[in-house]
C-alpha cells in the first residue's frame, strides 16, 4: 500500500457525499430528464440551444471486418461454450487496488484467458522500476518523423509485454490541443488532426506489433481538466459537457480516432466528459453511432478510470469492459456491472447478445494480438508498491500476501530510442548570428533549477505533480517513474570545459559577465491532470497561463541585461509566450526542448553542440498574446450544475483560426530552424483515383457472430462452493440469482431499438469507408542539403481549398507531412506525400457522408513548405503544374 496515493484517499472519502444520490441511467439528458423520480442533483442542465444527445441503438455488433475474422471464429468458440459468470467477468474491473495493474478484469481461466492487465500511461509503463521514461507525446509530434514514432511506440510494447500488461493505455489523441492552458495536451501530438493521427497510429502500430494492445483514447472532446468528472474534487457538480457540432467532430477531434481504428488499435477509452450533455460512457451516439458504426471499431471500449455513471445505459450505449470497476465510489465492492450486470441479464433489461458482444470483442481483441500465446508474460510488477511482497489485492481489508515485484528488467536499448526522439524534437526557434552550435570551449553561465535534476529526488513527486527541477514530463497519470535523469546541466558539464551553475530562479546579485560569456537559461511551463493542483495550476495551466513558471521572464530579461549572449532553453508542455523577452538584443537563441523524459541531458547538448543540426518543428503555433486565440478556446470556471463548453469556434483552432484572422504568429505552426538550408525544387503532382464528389457506396457490413439468444441459468452466477471471497473485490457472482425476476418492464431510454440500424454511408470497414484512404493525388518534391552541415528536412503540404469551395473552411489545414533522411551537405532526396479523398473532403452533416467540393474551373492548391508561414510553392489540382515564388495563401 506505499503508493496508496493521496488521490485515491481523497478521492474515497469525498466521493462517499455523492455515493448517496443515484446515478442517471440513460445515455441522454433529453431522455434522463423524463425520469421525473430521479434526486434532482442528477439532472443535467440542457445542453445550449442547438445542440442534441441524440440516441443511437442497438450496439452494432463486433466481427463484421475481413481483417478481424479468424480472431472472431476462435471468439465465438470459446464465448459460445462461456457461463455467464465468464462472460461477466471479462467485461468487469475488480476493483481499485484489487491486483498488480491500474486495471485488472475478472478472468476465465478454462479457457485460458487470465485477468488482463491494464496499464497506462502513453510515455511508458507508469508506476514501476526498470522502465524506459521516454519523451512525451508532445515531443514526438515535435519531430515530424513517423519511423521515430513508430519506434518508441515499439519500445514502449516490448516494455509492456516485458512486464506482462496487455492492454497499454495510450496513445493519447485526444485532447488535441483545442485549448493552449489544457492540462493534458502534452500526452499527444501537436494541436492539428493530422499531426495527431500520424502520432497516434504510429505508436499503435508500434505497441501492437509487440503483441500488446494499445488502447486509443480519450472518446471524446476532452480539452480541459477542470470539471471533467463528476465526482470531487469540484462538488456535486456534473462533468463538464463539450457541445460540438457534427462538422467539427468529424474534421478534427474524431479525426484521429479514425485513423486509429484504421490502423487496427484494439481499445477505445472514453473520456470523462459530456459530449452533447451525454456523458462519453453511455453516450450511445458516440460509442454505438459513431465509434462502432461509422468508424467501424471491432475491438473493445472501456470506461475512463471511474467514468462509468450508470450500469444497464452504459451497456446499452456501447461500452464494453467498466474501469476499474468501481460504481461511483471505490474501494466498497459496490459495481455498476460485475454482479449487477449479472442480474441485468437475468432480468432481460440488458439483452445476452448486448453480454455475448462485450465479450466477444475482447476475446477477440485478446487473440487478434497474438496473446494466447504460452509466452505471454503474467504482470510480475505492482503498480502499487515498490516492495517485493505485499498484499494481492490492498483495496481489500484483509488479503493475503503475494509476491508482487519482481523486478523484471525491460529496458533494452530502448534509451538511444528516447534519446533519439528527444534529439530530433528540440526545437531552435530563433539563432541569431549563428550563435548555436556551441564550442566546447564556449564559457557557459548556466541559471535557472530546471537545469539539474530534482534535488529532492527524480520521483518524489507522486506522478512527477510538482515542478522541481528538469520538467521532463507532465503530471499525473500519464507519466511513468524515471529511472534516471539524464539532465542538462550534467550533459552540458560533459561538453563544455567552462560550466558555472546557478541554481536559482531568481537572478544573483554580483555577477559580472565577462567578454563572450553566454548565459544559458532554462525556463519551463507544467500542466497534468486533475486530480493535482501544482502552484495552483489545477492540472490546465490556470493559474500560469502561457507565461513561464517560477518567474522565468524575469530570469531571462535579467541575464539579458547583463549578458551579450542569453540562450533560452524552455522545457515546456505546450505554447508558451516570449514576447517578454525574444526580441531583446542579447537573446540570441531560443530552444523548445519540450518534455523530453529521461533523455534531458545528451539529446540537448547533441544539438546545442553540433554533432546534429536540430530538425524539430512546432506541433502548435506560438502567438504573440493569448487574446490571439478565440475567446471560446480560453478555460471555463464554474457554473451551477455544469459547465458548458461550447465549440462555436468550431474548425478554427490554432493557425486555422489566426490565419483566418490574418494575425501573425510570433512562431508559426511547424516552425524550425536548422543549422543548414534546404531547397525544394522539382515539385510535381500527379493525380491518382478521379475526383467524384462522393465516394464509391461502401460495401456492407459481413456478418458477425451470432450465439443463443436464452437467458442463462441463475445457477451460473451462483457463488462457487466454498469460494473464498475477497471482501470488497467485484465477482459475477449473486447470493440468490434464483430470486431474480422482471418485477416490472424497464423503461428504455428514448429511441431504444433491438433491430439494427440501417450501415452508414460514411462506414464499411475499419475507420470508415475505405475508399476515404484512396489516393487522389500524389506529390514529389526534391529537398537539397544547400547548406554546409548534414541536416533534416520536413516537408509540409498544406491544402487550399478551391476558392469556389461553397462551405466554410480554413484557409490551408495540413494534410501530409514527410522528413528526409540525414542530408549530408548538398545532398538531395525527393519525397512523395499522399493526399487522399478524406484529405480533400469536408464532412457533409446533411448527407453524413465525406463530400469533395469538386469544381471544374478552380483547382486545389498543395502548399508546400516546412510551416505554415512563407509558403511560396504550391501545386495545382486541375493543371498539375506546380510553381514557386507565389504569394503566400497565410500571414
Ligand atoms: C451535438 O449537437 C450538434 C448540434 O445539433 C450535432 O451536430 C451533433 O451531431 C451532436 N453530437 C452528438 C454526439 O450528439
Ligand atoms: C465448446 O463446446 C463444444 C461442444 O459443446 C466443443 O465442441 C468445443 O470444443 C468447445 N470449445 C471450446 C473452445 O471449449
Ligand atoms: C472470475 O474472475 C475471478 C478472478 O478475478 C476468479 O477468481 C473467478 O474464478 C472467475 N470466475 C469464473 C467463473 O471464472
Ligand atoms: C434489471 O437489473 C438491473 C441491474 O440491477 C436494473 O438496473 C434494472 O432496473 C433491472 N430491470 C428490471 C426490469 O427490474
Ligand atoms: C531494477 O531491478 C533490480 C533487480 O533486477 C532491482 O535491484 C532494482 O532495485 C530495480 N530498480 C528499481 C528502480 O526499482
Ligand atoms: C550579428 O553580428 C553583427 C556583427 O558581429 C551585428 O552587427 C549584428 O547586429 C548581429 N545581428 C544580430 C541579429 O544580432
Ligand atoms: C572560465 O571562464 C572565465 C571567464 O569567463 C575565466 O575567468 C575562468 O578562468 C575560466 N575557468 C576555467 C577553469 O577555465
Ligand atoms: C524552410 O524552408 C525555407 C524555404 O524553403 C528554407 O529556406 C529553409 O531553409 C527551411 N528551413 C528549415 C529549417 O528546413
Ligand atoms: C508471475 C510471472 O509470470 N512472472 C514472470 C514475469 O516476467 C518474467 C520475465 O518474462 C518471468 O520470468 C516471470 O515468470
Amino acid at each position: 500500500m506505499a503508493r496508496f496515493t493521496s488521490f485515491l484517499v481523497f478521492l474515497a472519502i469525498l466521493s462517499w457525499g455523492s455515493a448517496l444520490v443515484n446515478r442517471p441511467d440513460f445515455a441522454s439528458d433529453i431522455l434522463f430528464l423524463e425520469k421525473q423520480e430521479e434526486p434532482s442533483l442528477d439532472k443535467r442542465d440542457d445542453v445550449p440551444a442547438g445542440f442534441v444527445a441524440s440516441p443511437y441503438y442497438p450496439t452494432p455488433k463486433g466481427g463484421w471486418s475481413p481483417s478481424w475474422s479468424a480472431s472472431y471464429a476462435k471468439a465465438h468458440l470459446v464465448v459460445a461454450n462461456m457461463t455467464l459468470a465468464e462472460k461477466v467477468n471479462l467485461t468487469t474491473g475488480t476493483g481499485l487496488l484489487m491486483g498488480r495493474c491500474i486495471g485488472n478484469t475478472g478472468s476465465a481461466l478454462r479457457f485460458g484467458i487470465p485477468s488482463l492487465c491494464l496499464q497506462d500511461s502513453a510515455l511508458g509503463i507508469a508506476a514501476t522500476d526498470n522502465i524506459t521514461a521516454f519523451p512525451a507525446g508532445i515531443t514526438v509530434g515535435a519531430t515530424w518523423n513517423k519511423a521515430l514514432a513508430y519506434a518508441r511506440g515499439a519500445a514502449i510494447g516490448a516494455e509492456a509485454r516485458g512486464k506482462g500488461v496487455n492492454i497499454q493505455l495510450g496513445p493519447a489523441v485526444g485532447p488535441l490541443g483545442r485549448k493552449p492552458r489544457g492540462g493534458r495536451n502534452w500526452e499527444g501530438f501537436g494541436a492539428d488532426p493530422v499531426l495527431q493521427s500520424w502520432g497516434g497510429v504510429e505508436t499503435i502500430k508500434g505497441i501492437q506489433d509487440m503483441g500488446v494492445i494499445a488502447t486509443i483514447k480519450h472518446f471524446i472532446a476532452n480539452e480541459q481538466e477542470a470539471y471533467r468528472m463528476d465526482i470531487p474534487p469540484h462538488g456535486l457538480m456534473k462533468a463538464l459537457s463539450s457541445n460540438l457540432d457534427d462538422r467539427t467532430l468529424h474534421e478534427l477531434y474524431a479525426w484521429p480516432f479514425a485513423d486509429g481504428i484504421r490502423a487496427g488499435v484494439g481499445a477505445v477509452m472514453t473520456a470523462y466528459n459530456d459530449v452533447n450533455g451525454s456523458a462519453s460512457s453511455q453516450n450511445s451516439k458516440m460509442m454505438n453511432g459513431i465509434l462502432k458504426d461509422e468508424m467501424g471499431f471491432q475491438g473493445l471500449i472501456m470506461s475512463d478510470w471511474l467514468a462509468q455513471i450508470g450500469g444497464v445505459s452504459s451497456a446499452l450505449a456501447g461500452l464494453d469492459m467498466a474501469m476499474p470497476g468501481d460504481g461511483s465510489v471505490p474501494l466498497f465492492g459496490v459495481a455498476y456491472w460485475g454482479y449487477e450486470l449479472s442480474t441485468a441479464v437475468l432480468n432481460g433489461t440488458v439483452p445476452l447478445e448486448r453480454l455475448n458482444d462485450m465479450v466477444t470483442r475482447i476475446v477477440a481483441t485478446w487473440y487478434q494480438l497474438g496473446q494466447d500465446v504460452e509466452s505471454f508474460p503474467e504482470p510480475n510488477f505492482s503498480a502499487n508498491t515498490a516492495d517485493a511482497s505485499g498484499p494481492c489485492y490492498p483495496g481489500a481489508l484483509f488479503s493475503p500476501t503475494c509476491v508482487v515485484n519482481e523486478y523484471v528488467n525491460v529496458q533494452a536499448n530502448h534509451a538511444s530510442v528516447a534519446r533519439e526522439v528527444a534529439r530530433e524534437a528540440i526545437t531552435v526557434l530563433k539563432n541569431d548570428n549563428k550563435t548555436l552550435p556551441l564550442l566546447s570551449t564556449s564559457v557557459l553561465r548556466v541559471f535557472g533549477t530546471d537545469a539539474q535534476k530534482n534535488p529532492d529526488g527524480i520521483n518524489s513527486c507522486n506522478q512527477r505533480s510538482c515542478n522541481k527541477g528538469t520538467l521532463g514530463m507532465g503530471w499525473g497519470s500519464g507519466t511513468a517513474n524515471y529511472p534516471y535523469m539524464d539532465d542538462p546541466l550534467t550533459a552540458l558539464k560533459l561538453k563544455a570545459a567552462n560550466v558555472t551553475y546557478y541554481d536559482t530562479d531568481s537572478f544573483p546579485s554580483g555577477i559580472t559577465a565577462a567578454t563572450g560569456d553566454i548565459a544559458m537559461v532554462f525556463v519551463s511551463s507544467d500542466s497534468g491532470e486533475n486530480q493535482y493542483t501544482v502552484e495552483g495550476n489545477d492540472g490546465d495551466r490556470k493559474s500560469d497561463g502561457l507565461q513561464l513558471w517560477h518567474k522565468g521572464d524575469d530570469l531571462i530579461k535579467a541575464a539579458a541585461a547583463k549578458y551579450a549572449t542569453v540562450i533560452v532553453v524552455v522545457h515546456t508542455v505546450g505554447p508558451v509566450l516570449v514576447e517578454a523577452w525574444v526580441d531583446l538584443p542579447s537573446v540570441k537563441a531560443v530552444v523548445f526542448a519540450h518534455l523530453p523524459g529521461q533523455e534531458a541531458g545528451n539529446s540537448l547538448t547533441d544539438v546545442l553542440f553540433g554533432d546534429y543540426s536540430p530538425s524539430g518543428h512546432l506541433p502548435y503555433s506560438i502567438p504573440k498574446a493569448e487574446s490571439d486565440y478565440p475567446a471560446s478556446v480560453s478555460l471555463m470556471g464554474f457554473q451551477f450544475f455544469q459547465v458548458q463548453d461550447t465549440f462555436s469556434e468550431g474548425l478554427y483552432i490554432d493557425y486555422r483560426y489566426l490565419n483566418k484572422h490574418s494575425i501573425a504568429p510570433r512562431y508559426a505552426f511547424g516552425h524550425g530552424l536548422s543549422y543548414t538550408t534546404f531547397s525544394k525544387t522539382s515539385a510535381t503532382v500527379t493525380a491518382g483515383k478521379a475526383m467524384t464528389s462522393a465516394p464509391p457506396t461502401r460495401a456492407p457490413k459481413g456478418p458477425a457472430p451470432t450465439y443463443s439468444e436464452a437467458i442463462p441459468s441463475p445457477a451460473e452466477v451462483a457463488w462457487p462452493t466454498g469460494f473464498d471471497r475477497i471482501w470488497r473485490y467485484l465477482y459475477p457472482y449473486l447470493d440468490n440469482p434464483q430470486d431474480i425476476t422482471s418485477t416490472k418492464a424497464f423503461t428504455y431510454p428514448v429511441g431504444y431499438q433491438t433491430t439494427p440500424q440501417p450501415d452508414p454511408v460514411a462506414g464499411g470497414d475499419q475507420g470508415g469507408n475505405p475508399a476515404l484512404w484512396d489516393v487522389m493525388f500524389t506529390i514529389s518534391v526534391k529537398v537539397t542539403n544547400t547548406g554546409t552541415v548534414a541536416g533534416k528536412e520536413v516537408v509540409m503540404v498544406y491544402v487550399q481549398y478551391p476558392t469556389d469551395n461553397p462551405w466554410d473552411t480554413p484557409i490551408i489545414q495540413l494534410r501530409a507531412f514527410e522528413k528526409t533522411a540525414t542530408l549530408a551537405a548538398r545532398a538531395s532526396a525527393t519525397l512523395t506525400l499522399e493526399i487522399t479523398r478524406r484529405d480533400l473532403s469536408i464532412w457533409d452533416v446533411v448527407s453524413q457522408n465525406w463530400i469533395i467540393p469538386v469544381s471544374s474551373s478552380k483547382p486545389f492548391l498543395f502548399w508546400i513548405g516546412n510551416s505554415t508561414a512563407g509558403l511560396t510553392l504550391a501545386c495545382e489540382s486541375l493543371s498539375k503544374t506546380c510553381s514557386d515564388g507565389r504569394t503566400p495563401p497565410v500571414v
